[in-house]
């Protein structure tokens, strides 16, 4: 079998069939992969990773019961809850991270969705963290037609809402909120014209079934999510999902060469996880068409790998951390793109399978 005939384009669709992504999940590992990173190649310069940071400005006592979550409030994970932060400290940790080499800075809030009292603090966050020259995320649950308003007034340029899993499993993860329901928010979301970042978690007693279920799902939104978080379960004591089995690390990395293929544009996120993978792993998962990551030693309330040895990671795969070029001419970023993909298909070891 060749990947020429499983994969022929690297065109943008939005019209997938679960057979033809469950088509895709049996192919060959190394045809696969290889089929992904020509994909990759296709629209990404392959040797540079975004590199984003998160904070979490609301820690713990989440109604909602997602089984997953060491938030809520329903599971005694020993985490200590805490208030919204305060935005002067945001905003310390977001030079920080900015200084440690971030060039988004993602801020969640465990809530099912923001009150009207909290919306000027979260607002003034955003104005203050797009000051320092970062670009900004939030993920903060549902929300409304006038919160994503005034987010987008705001100036916020992604909002994070993953859709988790497959619509048939979402029931056994998550029932105070509907599969419905995250998809209005990410509707609204885009309607009031900010980026969407959406992806799932894998790891979590899914089968197959459900990992296409999810790609098909979120390769099948009108747009395609600017960034698709993949992230592998964190297994937290006291949560539901603390014994599940551990996942074939493969499998991971299949269902990242398989949002890289169906989603060519996106930038496709190694999210929460890389703490229990090996370096051969995420070399695995770039290869495969990841080109972000969470940078910094902790993800919202667990360890991240500690930036020391992501530097290392980068300097031996000979990765780069992408640029953002803010107030940058759209047409001259492209431009610059281009040329480095240009140059990148002049290398002796190019090979355009995807021709
Ligand atoms: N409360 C908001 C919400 O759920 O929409 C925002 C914060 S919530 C922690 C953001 C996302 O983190 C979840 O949708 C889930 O995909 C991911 N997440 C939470 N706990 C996780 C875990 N233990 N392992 C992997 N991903 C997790
Ligand atoms: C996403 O998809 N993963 C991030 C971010 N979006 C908000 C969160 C991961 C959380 C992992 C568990 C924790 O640290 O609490
Ligand atoms: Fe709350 Fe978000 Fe955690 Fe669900 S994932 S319990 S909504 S913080």
């Amino acid at each position: 079998m060749t990947a020429n005939r499983q994969m022929p384009t690297a065109a943008i669709r939005h019209d997938w069939t679960r057979q033809q992504v469950l088509d895709l999940f049996a192919m060959p590992f190394n045809d696969l992969l290889f089929t992904a990173q020509q994909v990759h190649r296709t629209h990404f310069d392959a040797n540079r990773v975004q590199v984003s940071t998160l904070c979490s400005i609301k820690t713990g006592a989440c109604p909602e019961d997602c089984a997953y979550c060491p938030q809520s409030a329903r599971y005694d994970t020993g985490l200590e809850r805490e208030k919204l932060m305060k935005v002067e400290k945001v905003l310390e940790e977001a030079r920080a991270a900015k200084a440690g080499g971030a060039t988004r800075f993602c801020m969640g809030a465990a809530w099912r969705s923001p009150k009207k009292k909290d919306m000027p603090y979260v607002t003034e966050m955003v104005r203050g963290v797009k000051a320092l020259g970062l670009e900004t995320c939030m993920t903060l649950g549902m929300l409304n037609d006038e919160q994503a308003k005034e987010l987008a007034d705001a100036g916020l340029d992604y909002y994070n809402h993953n859709l988790d899993t497959s619509p048939e499993y979402y029931g056994e993860i998550i029932t105070t909120r509907t599969y419905q329901d995250r998809l209005e928010t990410l509707d609204r979301v885009r309607t009031a014209g900010m980026k969407v970042c959406a992806g799932g978690i894998i790891g979590m007693g899914e089968g197959e079934q459900d990992r296409a279920g999810l790609l098909v799902q979120l390769a099948n939104l009108p747009e395609h999510p600017e960034s698709v978080p993949i992230n592998m379960l964190v297994k937290v004591a006291g949560t539901p999902l603390e014994d599940e089995r551990d996942l074939d690390p493969f499998e991971f990395i299949r269902c990242i060469a398989v949002a890289r293929i169906v989603m060519p544009k996106s930038h496709v996120r190694l999210s929460a996880g890389r703490e229990h993978m090996s370096d051969e792993m995420q070399a695995l998962a770039f290869l495969a068409g990841a080109n972000s990551i969470f940078y910094g030693e902790k993800l919202l309330t667990t360890p991240n790998p500690e930036t020391n040895r992501d530097m290392q990671l980068f300097n031996r795969l000979g990765i780069q951390p992408e640029e953002y070029h803010q107030h940058a001419d759209e047409a001259e970023a492209e431009a610059e793109l281009s040329g480095r993909i240009a140059e990148q298909q002049q290398d002796p070891y190019f090979y355009n399978a995807v021709k």
